[in-house]
């Protein structure tokens, strides 16, 4: 294995990428590389020792937030897509990227798949558990896809077909069936259905159908598996989109079953918007699945979290904790990455997405929360609004550098990763594959 600047392996490394041996499992994929990154996993040798630190260290050891498949493949908008010699091919590339993520930031160890976009036909689940593993990853949210066959041109579960709602639940059920057999626990639904113009269709007819295939999807959970409920209030629809806010995603929820919960994509609300109420009453009300994290400036814009407004996603872990300290437990909630980064480097985007991540998730946990609830109580609004902001203006990048050197992660991933060269081979291997495949990039829109 060729030593990579500051990752020459040590005693106690640990290997998150396939072993050679484990090929010969691995056969079904001919497009299988390895690519070993090794990091020193020894064990902590730095205590927290500020009351800061310790509650650095405490919220760091619990967070993961899981990256999905198609943010290491090259994505555009409707207008296009520009190429990246590094990005993902297929599924074996995918958790490949998602490894060495995961291998460089520790917080990362499940990867959410498309269903359509990452699995073959008749594909066996166990191959591409062992694949992940490989990778020193894990399958994570399966998502459904209920939007790009033709059949959906007038919705799916909404449609007013009854064939092409019967195609969308089976395939649902085929989804939900891949999450039991992956040991995944959330079937994330995003529902693209809607209609353009007013007077198209009976809002409510699609309502009810909408409801009746939910509960359909819903009583063929396994145990402990969720169903997430997605909303957004416009595309590919212009005019209403059947499940376009946070209400209907919960009243669809509430008919569904006990297992159905919200699912929040922070791109999925108007401008003006208030996300972090959205998000303590859900939390409230037990409803809260989980989220699909980036940044926005105009509509679902998809950019990397905290890249517009990292004090939105701020005030939202605020809540997160917030209601943590006064429940007295973690709710159950699902941290996911949605994002198309189109034009920046895709792994890089990944670590820098979730290196944020954790700096805010972590200022939003300095709260002084008994203080907060003092001051609330007083009605002492500044003093209580600076609070939050102290938190938010806390430098915790030192704290955090300590917590990766405690768990042997390299103090700077992006750094580690530049360093690591895996890109750079990445992008010189998956160039000449596209080649031998004969596999031709087109960003046409039209
Ligand atoms: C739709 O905009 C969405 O947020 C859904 O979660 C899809 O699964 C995802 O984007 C696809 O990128
Ligand atoms: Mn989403």
């Amino acid at each position: 294995m060729p030593a990579r600047a500051d990752f020459r392996p040590q005693k106690n490394t640990r290997f998150f990428l396939a072993p050679a041996a484990d090929a010969a499992k691995l056969a079904a994929f001919p497009n299988y590389r390895f690519h070993l990154t090794s990091l020193n996993m020894s064990k902590p040798t730095t205590t927290p020792k500020t009351a800061a630190a310790k509650a650095v260290f405490k919220a760091l050891d619990t967070f993961k937030i899981e990256t999905p498949s198609w943010g290491y493949a090259d994505t555009g908008t409707r207008f296009g897509k520009f190429f990246q010699d590094a990005a993902a091919i297929d599924l074996n590339d995918k958790l490949a990227d998602a490894g060495q993520v995961h291998a460089l930031t520790g917080c990362c160890p499940q990867v959410a798949v498309h269903v359509l976009w990452d699995f073959q036909p008749g594909q066996d689940p166990k191959e591409v558990a062992a694949l992940a593993a490989g990778h020193g990853v894990r399958i994570g949210a399966i998502n459904p896809n209920l939007f790009q066959d033709q059949i959906y041109k007038y919705g799916s579960f909404a449609n007013t077909d009854p064939a092409v709602r019967k195609a969308a639940l089976d395939h649902t059920l085929y989804s939900i069936d891949l999450g039991k057999k992956l040991g995944s626990q959330c079937v994330s639904m995003w529902l693209a259905d809607g209609v353009n113009y007013p007077g198209q269709a009976s809002v409510r007819a699609r309502k009810k159908r909408m409801e009746e295939c939910l509960t359909a999807a819903h009583k063929k959970l396994a145990p402990g598996q969720l169903l997430l409920i997605e909303y957004k209030p416009f595309e590919p629809a212009f005019y209403a989109t059947d499940i376009a806010d946070w209400g209907m995603s919960y009243l669809y929820a509430k008919k569904a079953g006990k297992q159905a919960r919200v699912l929040v994509d922070t791109g999925h609300h108007y401008t003006a918007q208030n996300i972090e109420q959205i998000v303590a009453w859900l939390l409230d009300e037990n409803m809260l699945g989980g989220f699909h994290f980036n940044d926005r400036r105009y509509a679902d814009d998809d950019l990397t979290l905290g890249s517009i407004d990292p004090y939105q996603a701020f005030r939202i872990f605020h809540e997160i904790h917030h209601h943590t300290f006064d429940a007295g437990k973690p709710a159950d909630i699902a941290y996911m990455i949605d994002q198309s980064h189109n034009d920046k480097s895709k792994i890089e985007a990944t670590i820098q997405t979730v290196v944020t991540a954790q700096e805010l998730y972590v200022k939003a946990a300095l709260v002084d929360h008994k203080r907060l609830a003092a001051l609330q109580d007083k009605n002492a609004q500044i003093d209580a609004e600076e609070i939050l902001k102290t938190a938010f203006f806390t430098d915790v990048k030192p704290f955090i550098r300590e917590w990766r050197l405690a768990n042997g992660l390299p103090e700077d991933p992006l750094k580690a990763h530049r360093e690591s060269g895996y890109e750079r081979d990445a992008a010189k291997a998956r160039k000449a594959r596209r080649k031998e495949l004969g596999i031709v990039q087109s960003g046409s829109y039209a």
